[in-house]
């Protein structure tokens, strides 16, 4: 029997996360037929990279999303809250990687290694959210222990690297940081304070509470998508000058106690997981050296805490615009497609 395509709208094309959407669906064995590169009126016309002639960007806003079957979103927020309804009715199934709909109870959140089985409640609303890339990485460290041993409480740290903030910061990572050893002025756009050379404890907008939303992000998505109201979360958030990927350094509490040479076990035996953990000099993950451009999640400092009777301490990276988004919007395609649609 011949295998059924789907045609797949990436919406926000031109982005980091729609760029990447379109390298992995160019390189993994996801049956797509025709693929729709979709953006603002600013970008229509635009060749981007796709295969051999690349696809010419077309207009969001006068798109016909009958023509697709999945819609891949990564166009902001705001956004995502006008087209993913309009896409839907149209037919299309949308897995958006904002955080417009995370948080309603009926829109499944969905890591692919820690909750697939949540895919199956996209039919009320025809929409599917990704998690934040902070959050994806660390859940799916997490999973074998959780399921294991339970987990009472989570103190997260992460080094978030530039690219998720956008081209922008990319871009201004660049200039400061070439300013900076030309004796230049340097000058702030994106961020409150310079990137280059510096680590900066703030990511997204402060809440009430005095945590910034990124941390909460991680807070909210931890309970939703382990489905434990009663999970502990204690997150600090904090920009680093990296491009790409993500570093978190994770330290749990778990319900009963497990060492750390059968957690390096639990976690060697995940396939989308590399494990580095050699107690010498250059044992560990790093996102340069390991996790830029590459699928899996790094994990390595792997030990137990010495202040803490079931405490366990963990160094966790991945490609922030790979498992952190695109490669995690297309793995829970692949789910809807071989078991829902
Ligand atoms: O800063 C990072 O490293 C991750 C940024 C994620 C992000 C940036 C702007 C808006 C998000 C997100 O995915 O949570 C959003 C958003 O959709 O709210």
């Amino acid at each position: 029997m011949k295998e059924k395509k789907y045609n797949v709208a990436v919406v926000g094309a031109t982005g980091l996360v729609g760029r990447t959407m379109l390298s992995i669906l160019e390189e993994c064995n996801f049956p797509v037929d025709k693929v729709y590169a979709l953006a603002s009126s600013r970008s229509v016309g635009k060749c981007i990279p796709f295969k051999n002639n690349g696809l010419i960007v077309s207009d969001l806003e006068t798109f016909d999303f009958g023509l697709a079957e999945i819609g891949l979103f990564s166009p902001g927020a705001s956004v995502s809250a006008i087209y993913a309804p309009k896409a839907v009715d149209a037919g299309c199934v949308v897995i958006d990687n904002t955080s417009q709909f995370r948080y309603e109870d009926d829109i499944p959140l969905v890591v692919s290694e820690v909750n697939p089985h949540a895919v199956g409640n996209y039919k009320k609303r025809g929409i599917i959210a990704n998690p934040n890339c902070s959050t994806i990485q660390m859940l799916v460290a997490l999973k074998p222990i959780y399921d294991a041993v339970g987990i009472e409480r989570i103190n997260v740290c992460t080094y978030q690297a530039v690219s998720g903030t956008g081209k922008e910061a990319v871009e201004e990572l660049t200039r400061q940081s070439t300013d900076f050893i030309n004796a230049k002025d340097i000058k702030n756009h994106v961020y409150p304070k310079q990137i280059a050379f510096n680590v900066i404890p703030h990511i997204d907008a402060f809440q009430d509470n005095g945590y910034t939303k990124e941390e909460m992000k991680m807070v909210w998505e931890t309970k939703k998508i382990f489905e434990d109201e009663s999970i502990l979360v204690n997150p600090t958030a904090v920009r680093v000058p990296v491009f790409y990927g993500h570093s978190e350094a994770v330290h749990i509490e778990t319900k009963e106690k497990i060492d750390a040479r059968t957690v390096r076990k639990l976690l060697e035996e995940i396939p989308r997981v590399t494990v580095l953990d050699s107690h010498e000099d250059g044992g560990y993950p790093t996102a340069v050296s390991e996790a830029e451009g590459k699928n899996p999640v790094f994990v390595g400092r792997i030990r137990e805490d010495i202040s803490h009777p079931r405490g366990l301490n963990m160094w966790v990276v991945s490609d922030n615009l790979r498992k952190g988004a695109a490669l995690n919007s297309i793995q829970i395609a692949e789910i809807l497609v071989k078991s829902y649609i």
